[in-house]
């Protein structure tokens, strides 16, 4: 107890001493976990550091204490130092990391948290099936508004997962009170219906009660027996932030009912009163803890901030580079041409045989989620059959379906890619992406940047995309791929051909970064596209571009369904004018992408047509054309053209369809026009 009291105080006196720090301008953000001190301590002392894994709020310094993290470390975020052991000076402080102690990563988002611990806990399971470890969740109340949190419920429950949400209640998110953001006040109340979930309610100002509560829903998640919700009445003493005052909106009254209830005030008092503790004692830890402080934060403002030049680093994995030559190999054929989907169904399985840490997830990907069904039937395997067969081989251990949730299938997969696995998470439609956006731009993509190095996030999310189906509509024909190129921290590939496919989806597999591999739905089944299997290694660097077709006057840059309408369109071109000469290039990989084979080849041409299926403005060709104009202007005998889908959406009836999407005549017409310079 007495621990727990000097954990707490030590958590004040550090806001404190932030909050000093920031009035004089010495830090630069500071948001304070005053008030939430007790249940936090709790939970950090009957979880095991190193051991338990840790999705920490903002608002949780005292539990980090309570793990492990020094005050010094603290304060060193607090500066931003180039040596603070969380994000070296990238993140706001009370963003917590710590490798060593099992504290993963957190964004500023609120709620995204969620769907990555599950994915943790599946890792734990997934490891050994017989394992203790537990993982924690924090949040404060607010942030159970968000719909993955409500996800997360729901998958935890399904799969009984060592999972402790521990809901730090202190009755307001920034201004609004818990009434007008939570029907009926109280999430745990709301969360009744939840099968195999233990709920339990309490004061988490109190330290024993809080102890008490922890203590019985982590041994519930450590007998298997499901996930635990742990929702507790803290305060918040200290306004939302420093950037935040809550005199604004609470009232002089509700704010000495906050106080009445403050941990610093009543743990203390109680300790006292129990002779646990004397005064004179407490005055010492007290003092220690100041002296401690201030030696700290004097070390950590004499810190060396980060370098300017350091901006870039972490980005990338800086051990395994995809674009690297080892990457390049030579295809060993065998047998008959296979469809780009059944190469990619088989690239898949063959890296499952190889590395146990291969998952494959989605919806409807498994064969069927009823195993003992497989006896009788034969199996759905992926609404295009890309995954059919992997469940019956690997068993639902390593395939299966989850609930339809995309942000939370794309959260699951970065805890599980954050523990060392190496999750293969299908989106079913490109047009379905966007609940999976925040996890995929905010939290995948930044993971390594933001952790300064210190946690990876090797997710593959497959999505197949694209339109020229004849009835896809707008709701099954989009593509969007610039939105992700626009990412930092994230490859995109849309390879164009069965090997390709085989051979980006290998990288990719073995890659350690976070990839978008985009698999083109007219593509999976053409025949002028296939290849035999070339074999289990086989692998293609990222950021290669194939020369489709050579060519002396003009280059066309494009990739994915377009590939083979350019080839066309030049096929009818050069027939009309014999000089024609046109180059075609498939880039394969967006990001990065091979501005090498763009530059050489518009160095001999000296003309250039770029073009996507996707709507034309703010497209990736933009960006290909802008950087021509700008660094081969003096190459350039045309102007640099541009053709994508009309900027709108597409339309269900085929005669809209081809209205709005590329087709070969409008290419041809391209070229044309430019060959006329
Ligand atoms: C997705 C997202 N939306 C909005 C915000 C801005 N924001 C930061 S904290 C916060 C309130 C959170 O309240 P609660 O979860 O109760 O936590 P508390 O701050 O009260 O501990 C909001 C709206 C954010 N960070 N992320
Ligand atoms: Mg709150």
């Amino acid at each position: 107890m007495i621990r727990a009291f000097r954990l707490m105080h030590l958590a004040r006196r550090l806001d404190d001493r932030e909050i000093a720090l920031k009035r004089q301008n010495r830090i630069f953000f500071q948001i304070s976990g005053a008030g939430h001190e007790a249940v936090q301590v709790a939970a950090g002392m009957v979880l095991r550091p190193g051991r338990d894994w840790f999705y920490p709020y903002y608002r949780d310094r005292a539990l980090c204490l309570a793990l492990g993290v020094t005050p010094y470390e603290m304060l060193q975020q607090a500066a931003g130092a180039a040596a603070d052991p969380a994000s070296g000076g990238r993140q706001m402080p009370s963003h917590w990391s710590d490798t060593r102690r099992h504290i993963v990563s957190g964004s500023s988002a609120t709620g995204t948290q969620f769907s990555q611990a599950a994915g943790c806990a599946e890792a734990s399971l997934y490891r050994d099936p017989g394992t203790d470890e537990v993982t924690l969740v924090a949040s404060g109340e607010g942030a159970t508004s968000e719909g993955e949190f409500w996800e997360t419920l729901n998958a935890a429950c399904l799969q009984r997962l060592p999972l402790v949400f521990l809901v730090e209640d202190n009755g307001w998110a920034i201004s609004v009170p818990v009434d007008y953001q939570t029907a009926g006040g109280s999430v745990s109340q709301l969360a009744a219906g939840f099968p195999g979930l233990h709920r339990q309610e309490f004061d988490g100002t109190d330290f024993l009660a809080s102890y008490r509560a922890l203590k019985t829903a982590v041994e519930y998640c450590r007998r298997r027996q499901g996930p635990a919700l742990l929702h507790a009445h803290v305060i918040r003493p200290y306004s939302h932030s420093l950037s935040d005052d809550e005199r604004l909106y609470k009232t002089a009254a509700e704010r000495a009912a906050e106080a009445e209830r403050d941990p610093l005030a009543t743990f203390p008092r109680f300790l006292l009163d129990g002779q646990v503790l004397d005064r004179e004692t407490l005055q010492r830890i007290t003092h220690e803890i100041d002296v401690e402080i201030h030696d700290a934060a004097e070390r950590a403002l004499r810190d060396e901030p980060p370098a300017p030049d350091s901006a870039l680093r972490h980005l990338y994995s800086e051990t395994v580079d995809p674009t690297a030559e080892q990457f390049a190999s030579q295809p060993q054929f065998q047998g008959e041409p296979k469809t780009m989907v059944d190469l990619i169904n088989a690239t898949l399985g063959e890296e499952m045989r190889r590395d146990p840490n291969v998952l494959v997830f989605g919806e409807d990907v498994a064969d069927s989620s009823c195993e003992r069904n497989l006896s009788e039937v034969k199996g759905k395997g992926g609404v295009f059959k890309a995954t059919g067969g992997l469940q019956t081989e690997f068993g639902s251990r390593r395939c299966f379906n989850t609930p339809i949730a995309e942000g939370t299938l794309v959260g699951r997969a970065i805890g599980m890619a954050t523990r060392g696995l190496k999750p293969v998470a299908e989106i079913q439609f490109f047009d379905y992406i966007w609940p999976a956006m925040m996890q995929i731009r905010g939290e995948m993509a930044t993971l390594r940047w933001r952790s300064n190095g210190a946690y990876r996030c090797p997710v593959v999310i497959r999505v197949p995309i694209g339109g020229y189906l004849n009835g896809g509509a707008i709701y099954h024909s989009q593509c969007g791929e610039s939105i992700f190129t626009h990412i930092p921290g994230l490859r995109v590939v849309m390879p164009a051909t069965a090997l390709d496919a085989c051979g980006l989806l290998r990288t990719a597999l073995r890659a350690d970064d976070p990839v978008l591999f985009l698999e083109h739905k007219k593509l999976y089944r053409e025949a002028y596209n296939r290849s035999p299997d070339p074999g289990p290694d086989f692998t293609i660097p990222f950021g290669r571009a194939r020369v489709v077709k050579p060519g002396q006057r003009l280059t066309v840059i494009t990739y994915g369904a377009l590939v083979q309408k350019a080839l066309l369109a030049a096929a009818a071109v050069e027939k009309r004018s014999p000089q024609a000469s046109i180059e075609v290039i498939d880039l394969r990989s967006l990001a990065p992408y091979d501005w090498e084979a763009i530059r050489a080849s518009v160095e001999k041409t000296s003309r250039a047509l770029v073009a996507h299926e996707d709507s034309l403005a703010w497209g990736f060709g933009a960006e290909i054309a802008a950087r021509i104009a700008d660094e081969l202007f003096a190459s350039l005998d045309a102007p640099v053209r541009r053709i994508g889908a009309l900027d709108t959406w597409v339309g269900y009836h085929p005669q809209l369809e081809t209205a709005i999407l590329p087709q070969t005549e409008t290419l041809a017409a391209a070229m044309e026009r430019l060959l006329g310079y």
